[in-house]
């Protein structure tokens, strides 16, 4: 009877944490809505020289290496997600930056001079 009884609470337990996993599931999947759903934000590196400014749109032209899992190298324009990254930055500058891909497109977010 003592083992009948171990038994049927482990049994509890597990239904329990399965219980409680699906509910946490359920709530993830209720948190992810609206354009967040269908796009997933991924982020990059990439080491380049800037070629052009464009503090309007705002954009940068970089003529980059490799993009690890995004692009080969070439020369490109980058849109940029607040001008104030360009700061201190101009034509001919060797620098790193961080590429933000989700809502919105392809942005820089982050630029730091080589
Ligand atoms: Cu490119």
């Amino acid at each position: 009877m003592k083992s009948l009884t171990r038994v049927i609470l482990l049994a509890f337990i597990f239904c329990f944490a399965i219980a409680c996993h699906r509910d946490q599931n359920a709530t993830n999947q209720a948190n992810v809505s609206g354009p967040a759903a269908a796009v997933q934000t991924t982020y990059y590196q990439g080491v380049g020289v800037v070629t052009s400014i464009d503090l309007n749109r705002p954009s940068v032209e970089i003529d980059h290496e490799d993009i690890k899992d995004l692009m080969p190298a070439m020369k490109m324009e980058f849109y940029v997600k607040d001008k104030s990254l360009l700061n201190g930055i101009k034509r001919n500058d060797r620098i790193q930056f961080k590429l933000e891909n989700g809502v919105g497109g392809l942005k820089i977010t982050q630029v730091e001079k080589r």
